[in-house]
């Protein structure tokens, strides 16, 4: 491969550019801003040069904008009087003063473990996320680390560990090239693809079926991908597992596998599943014996398929199990790292440091003894750590780009328990539901102030490619987002954290010194690149990265700084076993812990389905709980409504509103009656619930917080995932409540 690399000190003083990735989802579009004299966006559009994304951009990356100079958002450090509770600004100085007095006493008092971290979602989008949460979670020394991800795709994760030996070995539908796909819980065309890095999903659906292909869509919805698709079928919430182990067996009944790939545990899967068979399914599932029969003998025929389930089937009770069956099936249909199937990424700065095989709980967590995955515990039991008293009971919380009082299960449990903190530091653009009960907020600077490289999703693209930005707008006096991060990890550790200290390049020092002395690199110190030390540590991750400098290849930071649009590395190529880190060097197609959790599946097959259950969904024009305050995105359609089949809206009696209730907690919401959703399913989106919010547009919009309906109390076992999809619930009428919907005015 070949790159351009023209005159390096010139293209270096070049700092300022009008092109930047998109950070607001998984897709990583190019886009092109204008910013005009006084540093205020005046346009965004797709970026047409972009080799991966070709100009597409959504409605939300087009309002990237607004959302980046939200008059609402906080742009000093906030400080929140306990007495009182009125909130002031600070100084950057002060507020880390405070944070580190504060800390050291809550600390002092009752222990390391007595604190604990949450990070949101935005982290896997930002730079400082990657690179200086790693730095804070170590600072801190303690197990109880919280994310997004127990709410999301720890399922895929463990499974992938469990069976490739490494959680960021996650192979993707290979959706350029691929004949069939097999698409369970996923809605690209609104959410734009999630563990699937492809700009314009929608469009490369399209070309998949012009070239001739197919493909299928399972989803208790009949989403907008799902009206694109070959065909969709409804499955109740909560059995894909079923469903794909009745694949699985039927793939053996027929004499259909092919498995192509190093692998172990070929005949206890077939024992597995041979108590799965299509007429045992069929009634769990709602998908009749001979459909499930068609569909194996369909990704068996195909010249090549992929099979991919995302958040509608991760978010499930027995979540892991079918991550676990997807690439069971991409396996035993041989389509697994090849062209055309399910293939793993080469990411740039992707190398896989992991020397021992992943396992998950090597500790558990204290109350209720959950296993950690990835060094993480449940976010589902985030509240029980901070509410039950004993030794280790968190007294201090760091939440770092998250929501969880909106997008954890028993959000309101998790809403109370924050309020009994002794101490809580958030750092976060807004003022919101969570970071409300903060004593000290820490706000970034504007996107356009922060550098983008996808460290995390370019790891699931579904075409090797790699683009870099650097700021578009200086950061003047105030902090980035990278030191925020590294002044609070001195902070809490008692150490120098403003001042002359300048924590974030002491740091990165440290950490490009240890990573060359372990490649044997120390001496090569003086030629990374870089106007700062985040750069300097990108540049690093480069050249030691497949297409490195310092690994054979011509990638370094000065290749991408001279092609601002991205660079295309190919598509993707076959990686096994090379990729692989589990003990046997093979793939592990029947890891210990999965099998045991089959018990727990085949123990519920007989189970009948309960009347109503609830599920979530993700709308177009919003991202989680944080796009709720830009008025274009929250207009039309985008609102927070129930959706119910109309013949349930007739069997229950039920007019405009219902009264929904759950083990876990009630609500009274708006109902969207429509034929798209099946009989005895209702959806309900998250992000919503802005009552009290101190952003205007929000509040005018607030919804409701579907997961006071959802249930912290179960989980997915193998992941400690969050349960969100298939919550049994009931419905009964209601008046329209006063305060949903309509605009409350606050007494200031
Ligand atoms: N019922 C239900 N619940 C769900 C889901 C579901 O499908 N159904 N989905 C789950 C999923 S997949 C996810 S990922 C989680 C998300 O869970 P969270 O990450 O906890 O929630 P978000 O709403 O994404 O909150 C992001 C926060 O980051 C802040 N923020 C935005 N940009 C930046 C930045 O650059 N820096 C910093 N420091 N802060 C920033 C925002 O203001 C906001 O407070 O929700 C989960 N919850
Ligand atoms: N516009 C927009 N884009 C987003 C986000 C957003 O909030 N808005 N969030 C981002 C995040 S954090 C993530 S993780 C990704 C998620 O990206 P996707 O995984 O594509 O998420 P959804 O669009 O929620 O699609 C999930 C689908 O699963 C279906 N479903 C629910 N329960 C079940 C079930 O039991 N079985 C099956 N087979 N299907 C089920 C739902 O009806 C829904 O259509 O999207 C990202 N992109
Ligand atoms: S699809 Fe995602 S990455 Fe692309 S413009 Fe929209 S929000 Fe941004
Ligand atoms: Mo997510």
């Amino acid at each position: 491969m070949c790159f351009r690399s023209p005159d390096r000190a010139g293209a270096l003083a070049m700092a300022r550019n009008l092109l930047r990735t998109c950070p607001l989802c998984e897709a990583v579009c190019g886009l092109e801003i204008s910013i005009d004299p006084d540093d205020h966006v005046t346009s965004v559009r797709g970026d047409k040069a972009d080799p991966f994304s070709n100009g597409f951009i959504c409605p939300k990356g087009a309002s990237l904008g607004h959302l980046d100079e939200d008059p609402d958002r906080l742009t000093e450090p906030m400080i929140r009087d306990r007495a009182t509770g009125a909130w002031r600004t600070a100084g950057w100085a002060e507020a880390f003063e405070l944070i580190a007095e504060r800390f050291a006493a809550v600390v002092g008092e009752y222990g390391k473990q007595s604190a604990a971290l949450y990070l949101g979602n935005p982290n896997a989008h930002t730079v400082a996320g990657a690179l200086y949460v790693p730095v804070l979670a170590r600072a801190l020394g303690s197990r109880n680390i919280y994310s997004a991800s127990t709410a999301d795709q720890m399922p895929k994760q463990v499974a992938s560990g469990l069976m490739f030996g490494d959680p960021l070995t996650v192979p993707v539908p290979d959706l350029d090239r691929t004949d069939y796909l097999l698409m369970l819980g996923a809605n690209p065309l609104e959410s734009n693809g999630s563990l699937c890095t492809a700009p314009d999903f929608p469009g490369r659906l399209k070309a998949l079926q012009r070239r001739g292909g197919r493909f299928v869509v399972i989803d208790p919805r009949r989403t907008r991908t799902a009206k694109l698709a070959d065909e969709h079928l409804f499955i109740r919430p909560g059995s894909d597992a079923y469903l794909l182990f009745g694949i699985v067996h039927t793939l053996f009944a027929e004499g259909l596998t092919d498995v192509r790939v190093e692998a172990n545990g070929l005949d206890e899967v077939r024992a597995a599943a041979a108590d799965f068979p299509p007429e045992a399914v069929a009634a769990r599932t709602g998908i009749p014996a001979e459909t499930v029969v068609r569909l194996a003998r369909e990704l068996a025929a195909a010249p090549t398929a992929a099979v991919y389930a995302r958040i509608g089937t991760c978010t499930a009770e027995f979540g892991t199990l079918t991550q676990w069956l997807v690439d069971v099936l991409n396996v035993l249909t041989g389509n697994l790292d090849r062209p055309g199937g399910a293939m793993f990424a080469t990411a740039a700065t992707g190398g896989i440091a992991r020397s021992k095989p992943f396992r998950v709980g090597r500790w558990t967590s204290r109350v209720r003894e959950l296993p950690e995955a990835m060094g993480e515990l449940p976010v589902g039991t985030l509240a029980d750590e901070i509410l039950t008293p004993g030794e280790g009971q968190v007294r201090a919380l760091i939440t770092v780009a998250g929501n969880p009082v909106l997008s954890a299960p028993s959000g309101a449990r998790l809403d109370t328990a924050c309020a009994e903190l002794e101490f809580m530091i958030s750092v976060d653009r807004y003022l919101n539901e969570t970071t409300r009960h903060a004593d000290v907020i820490l706000p970034p600077p504007r996107t356009l102030q922060s550098p983008h490289y996808d460290f995390a999703l370019l790891q699931f693209a579904v075409h090797n490619y790699a683009r870099y930005s650097r700021p578009l707008i200086p950061l003047g006096d105030r902090p980035g987002e990278s030191e925020i991060l590294a002044r609070l990890a001195a902070a809490v550790q008692g150490q120098p954290h403003s001042g002359t200290a300048n924590p974030l390049a002491m740091v990165d020092e440290l950490i490009i010194a240890t990573t060359l002395q372990k490649a044997g690199l120390a001496q090569r110190r003086g030629e990374l690149l870089g106007a700062d030390s985040t750069e300097q540590r990108i540049d690093m991750m480069l050249r030691l990265g497949p297409y490195g400098e310092w690994a054979g290849g011509e990638l370094n930071l000065q290749v991408l700084l001279d092609n601002p649009h991205g660079i295309d590395l190919g598509p993707l190529r076959p990686r096994l076993p090379g990729a692989l880190r589990t003990e046997s060097r093979r793939v592990e197609l029947a890891p210990r812990e999965l099998l045991d959790d089959v018990a727990r599946l085949l123990a519920r097959l007989a189970d009948t389905a309960p009347d109503v259950v609830l599920i979530g969904r993700r709308q177009l024009r919003s991202n989680n709980s944080w796009m709720h305050n830009v008025a274009t995105l929250v207009s039309g359609s985008n609102t927070c409504t129930l959706q119910i089949n109309p013949a349930d809206v007739d069997r229950l009696g039920l007019g405009g509103h219902a009264v929904v209730k759950s083990a876990a907690g009630t609500l009274t919401v708006p109902l969207e009656p429509t034929e798209a959703i099946m009989p005895g399913v209702v959806s309900l989106p998250h992000g919503w619930g802005h009552a009290d919010s101190a952003q205007a547009v929000a509040r005018a919009h607030a919804g409701v917080n579907a997961n006071v309906l959802t249930d912290d109390s179960v989980l997915d076992v193998p992941s400690g995932n969050a349960v969100f999809n298939g919550v049994p619930v009931t419905l009964t009428p209601a008046p329209p409540p006063l305060r949903v919907f309509s605009p409350v005015v606050r007494a200031s």
